[in-house]
């Protein structure tokens, strides 16, 4: 496949595997050329084989602040005026109560879903406002609106990008440069509840007996999201599957 090397250029992060690979998929259809970024560097040239030159593989944690910082000017010249940056990679760890967690899940999920797009908007907003043009979407969650047991610090960490993006909005008034929250709820197909869990049966049994959102149900929006008109931005957008709905406050009746 050649490539058109004056196609807009998207960065998109956590890109090995569930939304990012959806993503970049549909970015590229959409005749994007995709810089697919993650720790899993195999995963990215796998990728890239198959979208072929359309797809920069980039080897990226986004907890490394040094390597956050500098990528603006280590990206390949073609390459670093990225005009839409998916905020993508995060994680949650466990679902125990608050007492009961690891401090150092809770501290990977800030590095990662806080710090790390930090880092991200930090490092190549800079470029979209000097050039006037530019879109930051961020993967938000449902967990950072609706409170449920064990979501504590990975709700949080949602509930920091709604604000964060409200607030770069209010920065970026007059400028071209447009900022979304991308916020699913249930969404199978990708690794995030092995990840949370650790253990494949009981990630399975999130999806048992419903039909989940899927990786290409976000990349569509992303793409939808991307494609609005340049005057339009979509600042917030939630999805629920059809099963899924916030059902109500919990009562204790055992307390009185
Ligand atoms: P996956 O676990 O399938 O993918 C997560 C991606 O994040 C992987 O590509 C992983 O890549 C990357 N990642 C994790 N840590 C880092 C890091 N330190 N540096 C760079 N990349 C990292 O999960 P999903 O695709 O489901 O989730 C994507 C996003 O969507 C997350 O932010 C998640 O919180 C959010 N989300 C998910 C929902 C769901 O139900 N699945 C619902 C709502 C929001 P690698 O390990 O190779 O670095
Ligand atoms: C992922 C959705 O409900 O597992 O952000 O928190 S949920």
């Amino acid at each position: 496949m050649t490539t058109n090397n004056s196609a807009p250029v998207a960065l998109v992060t956590g890109a090995t595997a569930g939304f990012g690979t959806a993503i970049t998929r549909q970015l590229v259809k959409d005749g994007y050329r995709v810089i697919a970024t993650g720790r899993r560097l195999e995963r990215l040239q796998a990728l890239a084989q198959e979208l072929g030159d359309a797809v920069l593989p980039w080897q990226l944690d986004v907890s490394d602040k040094a390597a956050v910082r500098a990528l603006p000017s280590c990206l390949p010249s073609n390459w670093q005026e990225v005009e839409v940056l998916v905020n993508n990679a995060g994680l949650a760890l466990g679902v125990e109560k608050a007492w009961e967690t690891n401090v150092d899940d809770w501290e990977t999920m800030i590095a990662t879903n806080i710090s790390g797009i930090v880092e991200t908007t930090r490092s190549l907003l800079p470029g979209m406002v000097s050039r006037n043009r530019g879109h930051l979407l961020f993967l938000g969650s449902t967990a950072g609106r609706y409170p449920y047991p064990g979501s504590n610090v990975y709700g949080a960490s949602k509930a920091f990008v709604d604000r964060f993006t409200q607030n770069l909005r209010s920065d970026l008034l007059g400028k071209s440069v447009r900022v979304t929250n991308v916020a699913p709820g249930l969404c199978g197909g990708s690794e995030f509840s092995q990840v949370r869990l650790k253990d494949n049966d009981k990630a399975a049994a999130v999806y048992e007996n419903t039909s989940p959102l899927t990786p290409e149900d976000i990349a569509q929006t992303v793409s939808w999201i991307v494609k609005c008109p340049a005057h339009m931005n979509v600042n917030y957008i939630e999805m629920m599957p059809v099963c899924q709905a916030a059902a109500g406050l919990a009562v204790d009746r055992t307390m009185s």
